[in-house]
């Protein structure tokens, strides 16, 4: 897959797309990630990206000409198509799903909104889908856009080592993840659950399962209640509850 990325500061958007899994994967040849700065496409001498709003009110706006400009030039930077997605709190919530979704598109242009945004009509006409990573307010899109290359980079073929494998992840069943431990297998924070060194592989899934299906009702019941839950499913969820509320009733007497 082919990022190209709108920024005033490209070197930000380059550094998050260098390190890790997705700086690896860029490596590796399974995802390219391009900076391109509106105000190289500026076409005054201060080269001016910003404008103030119609109507009044405090902040700039982002010109269309500089930005239109450069998604021109960044569309005309290769063959496939690309989807135009623009990072805003007024987007669609960005979830696994959707990340899914991207990830297997030839080719994605994020533009990075700075100021209080961007003018209307450059959205209008030039933007495919306007995606929010969250509700709160960042000072530009950028982070949101490194966000976004780092969930579609990991779920790139080959990104991933064995022991990594998005098959395992939260969300990708829907539901949490479990917890996990590692050595020393004693320590004065706690000790084990004795199932995880028993060495029955069935009970270990069975345990990490009902785990899953424990933690997501409890701290993402939303989650849980839009998800089919099969009867084994069912009545793993029913072990756990009333193993979480016997803890309850044995600590609060
Ligand atoms: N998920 N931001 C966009 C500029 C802006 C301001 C007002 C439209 C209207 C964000 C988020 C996010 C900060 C990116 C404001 N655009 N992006 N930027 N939350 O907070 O994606």
């Amino acid at each position: 897959m082919r990022v190209d990325v709108i920024t005033l500061f490209p070197e930000f958007v380059d550094g998050c797309a260098r390190v890790g899994v997705v700086g690896r994967a860029q490596e590796r040849g399974l995802i390219s990630v391009t900076s391109w700065n509106p105000r190289e496409f500026a076409t005054d001498n201060y080269h001016t990206v910003d404008g103030r709003p119609y109507g009044g009110g405090p902040g700039m706006l982002m010109l269309i000409g500089p930005l239109r400009d450069t998604i021109a030039a960044a569309k005309a930077a290769a063959e496939a198509p690309a989807k135009v997605i623009y990072l805003s709190p007024q987007g669609a919530r960005l979830t696994q799903r959707k990340v899914q979704e991207l990830s297997v598109l030839p080719r994605l242009v994020l533009l990075c909104g700075r100021y209080e945004g961007v003018d209307e009509r450059l959205l209008d006409h030039e933007v495919d889908e306007e995606l929010s990573i969250g509700d709160y307010v960042l000072s530009g899109g950028e982070l949101a856009a490194a966000v976004l290359i780092d969930a579609i980079g990991r779920l790139q073929e080959g990104a991933l080592n064995d022991a990594q494998s998005a098959a395992q992840d939260s969300f990708s069943e829907g539901l949490l993840d479990c917890p996990h431990y590692t050595r020393p297998e004693q320590h004065e924070l706690g000790t084990l659950p004795a199932v995880l060194i028993s060495g029955d592989h069935a009970a270990i899934k069975r345990w990490r399962l009902k785990q899953s299906l424990g933690r997501t009702w409890l701290r993402r019941p939303d989650l849980l209640a839009r998800m089919q839950l099969d009867k084994s499913a069912r009545a793993l969820l029913e072990e756990f509850r009333l193993e979480y509320f016997a803890a309850q009733d044995k600590n609060t007497g």
